[in-house]
This record gives structure tokens, sequence and C-alpha cells, in this order.
């Protein structure tokens, strides 16, 4: 007898930011290492987003994009969770004030449907309805995706945002 093992691939949406240095070159660094965790495969890109600061709002402009991959479904998020805070860790992020400047951010957005409520992980991120920076890259590489049975610019529609090319300014919710 013959078996084959052939795993399932669910949809992994991860949200990059930085905004200290050369953020950049952090987000390529951090693809890059994303890339390069063997069971990730690489989906596709969005543009870097240069986007107002939400949340605290006197602190630089952030690079934002995000990333699309394929996840074997028998990986736990929260095995994923471990990898990507290791990247931060060495990408030399420190973490001071929440939602204060950061050299590199990883957030998983969208881990194949999987609905989470753990202290450590939300998923989808507790916030991917109200943040144009999240909203718009995901909507350049997933122009169909939904988000609780919605399509993207229901939420879109109910922020004040502008997009000018790659910059977007949004009235903070
Ligand atoms: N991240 C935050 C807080 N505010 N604002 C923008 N524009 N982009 C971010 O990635 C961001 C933010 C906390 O994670
Ligand atoms: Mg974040
Ligand atoms: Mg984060």
């Amino acid at each position: 007898m013959e078996f084959s093992y052939q795993p399932s691939y669910l949809s992994l949406y991860i949200g990059l930011g930085s905004n200290l240095g050369k953020s950049i070159l952090y987000l390529k660094n951090a693809k890059k290492r994303l890339c390069s965790l063997r069971f990730l495969i690489f989906v596709k890109e969005s543009k870097i987003y240069w986007t107002e600061p939400q949340e605290k709002l006197n602190q630089p402009w952030f690079a934002n994009q995000v990333l699309k991959f394929y996840v074997p479904a028998h990986i736990d998020p929260k095995n994923l969770l471990k990898f990507t805070s290791k990247i931060e860790q060495e990408m030399g992020r420190v973490r001071k004030e929440k939602y204060g400047p950061r050299t590199i951010d990883i957030d998983i957005l969208i881990y194949g449907n999987k609905i989470l409520n753990d202290s450590k992980l939300f998923l989808p991120h507790p916030k991917i309805t109200k943040r144009a920076f999240v909203l718009i890259p995901l909507q350049e590489i997933e122009p169909n995706i939904k988000l609780f049975d919605q399509p993207i610019v229901f939420y879109l529609n109910q922020l004040d945002y502008k997009l000018l090319g790659k910059k977007i300014w949004q009235k903070n919710y």
C-alpha cells in the first residue's frame, strides 16, 4: 500500500510596520527572515505604504506592508507567533511604550479562517477593521477577501482616511 501525505494549506496574512531608523530596510529584512522559515511559503506582497501614525499620534510616520503566505494547516498560530516574536527581537525591537515607535512590528493578521481570542494572540487581528494602513495593502493583494463576511470596502467606508499614491492619512479612530 502507498501512502502520500499532502498537507492542506491555509492563507496567512502578515502585517509589517516600522517607524524608526531605515524603515524600508527593516521591512525587507523582516520579509527575508519570514521567507526563510521552513514552514512558510511566500505568495505575494503589497507595496510599501507611508502611513500616518494611529493611536499614539506624536511619533514618526510608519512604513507598512502586508505579506501573504501559505502555511500548513497543522501549524499552530501560537507557534508561528513565537517565530515572529523571535524575529522582532533579533531585529532589535525594544518594547517600551504601547503603540510607540518601533524598528519592526510583525503582526499576524489573518490565519485561514481561524478565530482565536487568546490573551497573547487575537485572530483575526483585533484592529484589522479599523486601520486603513492594513485594509488598503490587504485589498491591494486580495481584492475579493472578506472579513467577518464583509468585503474590505465595507470597513474602509466607515473610516476617515485619504489615500494618495503610497501615502495613507487617517483621522484617528
Ligand atoms: N502600529 C501601531 C500603532 N500605530 N500607526 C501606523 N500608521 N502604522 C502602524 O503600524 C501602527 C500605528 C501599533 O502596532
Ligand atoms: Mg501592530
Ligand atoms: Mg505587534
